[in-house]
């Protein structure tokens, strides 16, 4: 006869109100979070990019500035200088750094939010695009949260369907459509990732969706020597701008290179780990804590 598997296990005789082992829990909660918190500081903190780093616009590199404030300078992290810093002097096209928006447990991301009718940012550092890979979420039909701008301009965006339910991704220059008509479910945010000439598609223009390919296309692009745009689409003569995105960009990185399906997945990785998933400090106390529930029962 198979034994009743809804037999009770034996009771542990352990007084839960021991003071010392209290004590010692006391102690050894705090070891465990300053040795998770460390972990997790050095989990984000070590990232860096492959080489070709061209811009990294982080905000929450952004300082100064209180939630819901106008952003007027957005600080470029590469370190390289020469006029990558973001800017927009007009008060009415400045976006608003909100401070608290892509949240989850253990982690809290800012944005820079555009409102998708006036607000650009551009920067004057002319250099090479080939890789362009950001964080954002669209709130409206169409936009271009990234472009260049010069006599010939580029660009990365997405059109969200009606509602937010489809989009396209594209990667364009004023001429045509390298890639595009790639229907994708959109909502909150996400990775969005293009190469020029993708070395892990056979030199193809490839747009990946957190980090699963979308859609290819040929023609390629010779590098070109132009100006950062965040928000909308620049244009010469002018400047002048259109295609203003309305969201939240809270991560943009450019690369002069075609980043290999490695390096690509290790930006991706980064991005992934930072915006979407708990922080690992969260999971080790969450685990430990279960752990030290279940001993002092
Ligand atoms: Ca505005």
């Amino acid at each position: 006869m198979q034994p009743s598997l809804a037999t009770p296990r034996p009771q542990s005789t352990t007084p839960v109100s021991n003071p010392r082992s209290l004590v010692i829990n006391k102690h050894l909660s705090a070891l465990v979070l300053g040795i998770a918190l460390a972990t997790a500081a050095t989990c984000l903190g070590a990232f860096v990019p492959p080489a070709g780093l061209q811009l990294w616009l982080k905000a929450d590199a952004i300082t100064g500035i209180p939630d819901g404030g106008a952003v007027s300078t957005w600080v470029d992290s590469t370190g390289l200088g020469g006029g990558r810093d973001m800017s927009q002097g007009t008060a009415a096209y400045q976006p608003l750094y909100q401070a608290a928006v892509v949240t989850g447990p253990g982690f809290v991301n800012p944005v820079v939010r555009f409102d998708g009718a006036n607000d650009v940012m551009a920067n004057s550092a002319l250099h090479n695009a080939q890789t362009v890979i950001y964080v954002a979420k669209s709130t409206a039909n169409e936009g271009v949260p990234y472009s260049r701008l010069g006599t010939i301009n580029e660009y990365f965006g997405f059109v969200n369907g009606v509602g937010g339910a489809a989009a396209e991704l594209f990667l364009k220059n004023p001429q045509t459509y390298w890639v595009d008509a790639a229907t994708v479910a959109l909502s909150g945010f996400h990775v969005y990732s293009g190469l020029y000439s993708d070395p892990a598609n056979a030199n193809n223009g490839s747009i990946y969706f957190d980090g699963s390919l979308m859609a290819t296309g040929t023609g390629g692009s010779s590098p070109l020597n132009l100006a950062d745009v965040v928000g909308a689409r620049g244009n010469l003569p002018g400047p002048s701008y259109d295609g203003f995105f309305k969201g939240d960009l809270a991560e943009v990185l450019v690369f002069s290179t075609n980043l290999s399906a490695a390096d690509r997945m290790a930006v991706e990785d980064y991005l992934n780990k930072k915006y979407f998933v708990p922080e690992p400090a969260t999971l080790a106390i969450l685990g430990l804590g279960v752990l030290v529930l279940r001993r002092r029962r």
